[in-house]
């Protein structure tokens, strides 16, 4: 059971030059200590090249050159990664995530998408406001999106958690496709239902900007009501307990925008809650020679 890290600082889907940073300032709050006293062998891939994002390029351009960093990460994955093995990446914008779908699906799993996020991401080329291709992720994920890519996933995999705005006709399409899209005051109502819903392999891609703009301020889109920096480590924790987490995605980290390093440790805090559950808790691990070490820490 391998653990690998992937920094993947994508600003093809919204150019902000900043976020070409955030996998550098997330491995300064320690996250590779906090790893290589897990109980697992950790594997540090570094930082994929990818070109900046820009907004002179068409949106079919913008859409196109997505697309094509998702297909070198998921060969990436797919030449590097074994069953049972934990790929956890660090974007980057929600971009990042197209990749990680592409590979776990290429690598035959059957898994849910919980999408943790005050957006959709559902938008097409017809219905997004501006063009950007963060909020068309999930649209290209699962075939709207015909001309730059087909499917990979089906629309009842997707999870859609912490979810405040959404553009009109993203909505429409997510209702069509009859998607789980659920708010925050929802989450805390039923939790637990939401928890027991879930497929036994899961793919947790938490949105910074699920968090409330109080307490994570360091995101490039925020969204008021969002989850509470507490609810969500908790959420996390919950989601990987007694599942199987293929991957860990933590992505839209602005560090120019935050506040001191609330942000910063809120995501290490988030990661760190992931994986000491997918370490503690996962049905692979139990029975192996690590099984009777203690998961108090
Ligand atoms: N829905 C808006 C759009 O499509 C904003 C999308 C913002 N997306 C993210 N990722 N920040 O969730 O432009
Ligand atoms: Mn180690
Ligand atoms: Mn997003
Ligand atoms: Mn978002």
């Amino acid at each position: 059971m391998t653990i690998h890290v992937l920094g993947f600082p994508t600003t093809l889907g919204l150019p902000r030059h900043a976020v070409r940073h955030a996998p550098e300032a997330l491995r300064a709050t320690g996250l590779l200590d906090f790893l290589g006293q897990l109980d697992s062998r950790v594997i540090d891939h570094g930082d994929m090249a990818v070109p900046p994002g820009l907004r002179s390029d068409p949106v079919p351009v913008r859409i196109a050159k997505v697309v094509e960093a998702a297909r070198r990460q998921q060969q990436h994955w797919q030449r590097v990664a074994r069953p049972g093995d934990l790929l956890f990446t660090i974007g980057g914008d929600h971009s990042t995530s197209l990749g990680t779908i592409m590979a776990l699906a290429a690598l035959g799993y059957d898994f849910d998408v919980v999408w943790v996020d005050a957006h959709g991401d559902f938008n097409t080329v017809e219905t997004s406001p501006s063009g950007n291709p963060h909020g068309m992720v999930l649209a290209l994920a699962t075939g709207l999106l015909p001309d730059a890519m087909d499917g990979v996933i089906r629309p009842d995999r997707l999870r859609l958690w912490g979810i405040r705005d959404l553009d009109p006709g993203e909505r429409r399409l997510l209702s069509e496709a009859r998607v789980e899209v659920v708010s925050p005051a929802e989450v805390r109502a039923r939790r637990a239902e939401l928890l027991a819903g879930l497929r036994p392999n899961v793919f947790v891609s938490f949105d910074i900007d699920s968090v409330d703009p109080a307490e994570a301020p360091g995101t490039m889109t925020p969204v008021p009501g969002g989850f509470t920096r507490d609810e969500a480590v908790s959420l996390v924790a919950d989601i990987v307990r007694g599942r199987n987490l293929l991957a860990l995605d933590v992505v839209e980290f602005h560090p120019d925008r935050d506040e001191g390093d609330a942000t910063g440790r809120l995501a290490h805090a988030v990661i760190r809650a992931a994986l000491e559950a997918w370490r503690g808790q996962s049905p692979i691990r139990s029975g192996s020679p690590c099984a009777s070490r203690s998961d108090a820490d």
